[in-house]
């Protein structure tokens, strides 16, 4: 049975408790479209390894010869990127772990930890680089569980950097001043992106505060954390970090759309995000994509616009979201609008026939989302959106590399001598020039997922390039180094 909701009632609802609302049953397979190979052959290439969790990948402002990669244990890497000969890597600094022990539930799962890592715009004269990064809150390392609310803080931190540019460069440990702070409610759901902006200012996503269905201690009543504009959970944050200012703290630009709206928070650029993990902006358009990790069902990738509500929790995807019915954690068929829907979107189910109970195929439980290509080298993929999937499954390290087809559709890639990726996607990088690298890791088992384990260092950094018999004629080697400066990417 469908509900058809109109926009008007949708807004009265929004404005009391929309889950209230009496919605229709679980739909066990939301998009019976299953995602298939695509027509775009490429091929990776091993640039370095021997990682415990690298969560991402970024380069300097006019840096070509290296890729800087954030582990989520606190770890920055230099990675020399600028030839056949590259891979060496550096430490560029340790941040540790500053309280928190990673590992949640005996299976060294976590979802705290560095995530963030942006280069100021002008970093080769400020030599100024920033990090977003679980801490303890006041004091208290946190334990996974809900018997500490808040579980730990999530810190924006400005850092100078010794020698930028140079291949000594180095964070200074002394120089952190911290930018911004947001008590984290639960372990899980932190975001953790950050990105500067075509217009120079700090985007920050965090996540809706944890737990599942935007419920539970810490999130707000009736409608979730991501609906709440008074706080900042589940929301695409945009600041001005005020750089190198000896103060503390940041400044909330005049034009960020909630600035004169009694109650909320004037940080926030967009909401209605469950966990946005990963985001960028288009190196050419300036458009600023955001991948929105989903519950149960559904993964989405947003073109995120000012003021824009994008949401979690009343919807995930284009579908309705039931927080509290019949259909409790899952998505049903009824038709809700008023919000801004994805661009694209996939599920996780994957039936055989006669499906009974819940879907054991998974098409990918978590998207990691990635970048809309500008790179040289592998030219019928400029333009396009590559993304990736966490894994099929959270017990396997079964990741995916996608990318969005010129009508939005989500295409696997086909990858030279390989059946599948074989390990998780943990992120996609990209370096000055604009290609782009999947990050991840394997060894994955049902008892131990493993992503902080640090005996377990299976990460590696792979490169993209191009399909061995491809148009360019030039082999798998690396591309030679574009004639022409990049627009972007930012
Ligand atoms: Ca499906
Ligand atoms: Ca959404
Ligand atoms: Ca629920």
């Amino acid at each position: 049975m469908t509900h058809k909701l109109n926009s008007t009632l949708a807004f009265c609802l929004l404005s009391a408790s929309f889950s209230a609302y009496a919605l229709g049953p679980r739909v066990p397979d939301p998009i019976p479209t299953v995602i298939t190979k695509g027509i775009v052959p490429i091929g990776l290439k091993t640039v370095a390894k021997g990682f415990v969790a690298p969560v991402t990948a970024t380069f300097a402002p006019n840096d070509r010869n290296h890729l800087f990669v954030a582990e989520q244990n606190g770890k920055i890497w230099s990675i020399q990127v600028s030839d056949d000969q590259g891979g060496a890597k550096r430490l560029f600094a340790n941040l540790g772990g500053l309280g928190l022990n990673l590992g949640c539930f005996g299976i060294n799962y976590d979802e705290r930890g560095l995530f963030g890592l942006a280069f100021h715009p002008n970093y080769r004269r400020n030599g100024l680089v920033y990090t977003y990064q679980s801490r303890p809150h006041a004091g208290s390392a946190g334990d996974c569980s809900v018997s500490g609310i808040p579980d730990h803080d999530n810190v924006v931190t400005e850092w100078k950097v010794k020698k930028p540019g140079s291949n000594k460069a180095k964070i200074d440990l002394s120089s952190g001043r911290e930018v911004l702070r947001e008590a984290h409610p639960q372990f899980n759901h932190n975001g953790g992106e950050l990105r500067f902006g075509p217009d120079g200012m700090l985007y920050i996503s965090i996540g809706d505060g944890g737990n599942a269905d935007d419920q539970g201690p810490g999130h707000s009543l009736p409608n979730g954390n991501a609906q709440d504009l008074s706080n900042l959970n589940g929301k695409i944050l945009r600041v001005d970090p005020m750089p190198g200012s000896g103060l503390p703290g940041y400044r909330i630009p005049g034009d960020n759309p909630f600035v004169n709206t009694a109650g909320a928070r004037g940080e926030i650029w967009a909401y209605g995000f469950r966990n946005p993990y990963k985001m960028s902006f288009d190196g050419s358009t300036g458009k600023l994509y955001v991948a929105d990790v989903g519950q149960n069902d559904v993964e989405e990738i947003d073109s995120v616009e000012r003021g824009g509500n994008y949401g979690w929790p009343v919807k995930e995807g284009t579908f309705a979201f039931d927080q509290n019915g019949t259909a409790d954690g899952f998505v049903t068929a009824d038709v809700i609008s008023g919000f801004v829907d994805p661009i694209a979107e996939h599920d996780h189910c994957i039936p055989p026939a006669n499906l009974v109970g819940p879907c054991p195929q998974k098409e990918g439980v978590a998207i990691v989302g990635g970048f809309v290509y500008r790179g040289k080298a592998i030219k019928n993929l400029r333009g396009l959106y590559v993304f990736g999937n966490y894994s099929t499954d959270f017990s396997t390290s079964d990741g995916r590399l996608l990318y969005l087809d010129n009508q939005n559709q989500v295409k696997e890639f086909r990858i030279d001598g390989k059946a599948r990726l074989g390990m998780s996607v943990l992120d996609i990088g990209q370096d000055a020039r604009g290609e782009l690298y999947v990050l991840g890791k394997s060894g994955a088992t049902a008892s131990n997922i493993g992503i902080t384990d640090p005996r377990n260092k299976s990460g590696a950094i792979r490169k993209l390039v191009p399909h061995k018999s491809s148009e360019s004629g030039k082999g798998t080697a690396n591309p030679k180094p574009m004639n022409t400066t990049p627009t972007g990417p930012y």
